[in-house]
């Protein structure tokens, strides 16, 4: 995308820390974006204000599921970035993939409170500006888990099928309005996802991607570019990205019932 610039881009990103976030902040900067980073881990929020240039990157360290804090970093913006042109609702997580019957309950108010309340807050806090603007680009982050069922999958699935729905019906109260939403759906991708799943065992993280070539945080950096980049008269609704190594199974029958 050799003639892209973003230089008139206010990008606010949520989950800048790793994997996804994190390269999207890298590429963007590239293109000339002002950046908005969050996270909670301020060290390495700091890291990369340091490697990106303090002049075109805003951190901040942000829990997204304190409605308070997240309300009071769009506040407390600096001038020069207060006009967000483009929310990257990225922060997310799984936790454990065992069976319903065998999960802790903390583990699944955690997935709702990140991956649902975290993207409600931040769009609640930043919308005003994007219309009051009467231009912005929201792009969440789901996953294929929020359209296809797996086992372990059941809460962690249910909170991207809540964003992907809630992209396409803010789609609908935003008619008439140019602004834009696109819900990035990708599958099997190594970052620290699958760590922060397995509660710090890296290496059952690692064996998951073993003998695969699994998207890498850079693919899906590109992919976001890629629609940020698109005309003002084209909304990409979703995307589904999966590596070429993964596919569609089979439905499980149990043959013991009869
Ligand atoms: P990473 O674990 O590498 O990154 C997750 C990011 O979310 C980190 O920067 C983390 O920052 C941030 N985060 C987590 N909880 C909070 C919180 N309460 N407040 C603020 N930030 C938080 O994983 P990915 O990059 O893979 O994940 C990014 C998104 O992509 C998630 O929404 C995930 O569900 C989704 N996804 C991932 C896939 C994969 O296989 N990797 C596939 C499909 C979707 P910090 O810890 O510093 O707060
Ligand atoms: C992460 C992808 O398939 O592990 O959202 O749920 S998957």
């Amino acid at each position: 995308m050799n003639n892209t610039s973003l230089k008139n881009h206010v990008i606010f990103i949520t989950g800048a820390t790793s994997g996804f976030g994190k390269a999207c902040a890298e590429l963007l900067a590239s293109y000339g974006a002002k950046l908005i980073l969050t996270g909670r881990r301020y060290e390495k929020l700091k890291e990369l204000q340091q490697q990106l240039g303090a002049e075109q990157v805003h951190i901040a360290a942000m829990d997204v599921t304190q409605q308070d804090a997240v309300q009071n970093v769009i506040s407390d913006l600096p001038e020069d970035f207060k006009n967000v042109t483009v929310l990257i609702n990225n922060a997310g997580l799984a936790l454990g993939l065992n069976l319903a019957q065998n999960c802790d309950l903390n583990d699944w108010q955690q997935m709702i409170d990140t991956n649902i309340k975290g993207v409600l807050n931040c769009t609640h806090a930043i919308l005003p500006t994007m219309i009051e603007n009467n231009n912005g680009y929201i792009i969440n982050i789901g996953s294929i888990a929020g359209s296809y069922s797996y086992p372990g999958g059941n809460v962690y699935g249910a909170t991207k099928a809540f964003v992907k729905q809630f992209s396409l019906n803010l789609r609908a109260d935003l008619f008439g309005t140019p602004i834009r939403i696109t819900n990035i759906e990708p599958g099997l991708a190594e970052t620290e996802f699958s760590v922060v799943r397995f509660k710090g065992d890296a290496e059952k993280a690692k064996k998951l991607y073993e003998g695969t070539v699994p998207i890498i945080a850079q693919d899906i950096a590109e992919t976001v570019l890629w629609c940020i980049s698109r005309p003002p008269h084209i909304n990409i609704n979703r995307i589904e990205v999966m590596p070429t190594c993964q596919s569609f199974s089979m439905f499980a029958i149990d043959r013991t019932l009869s």
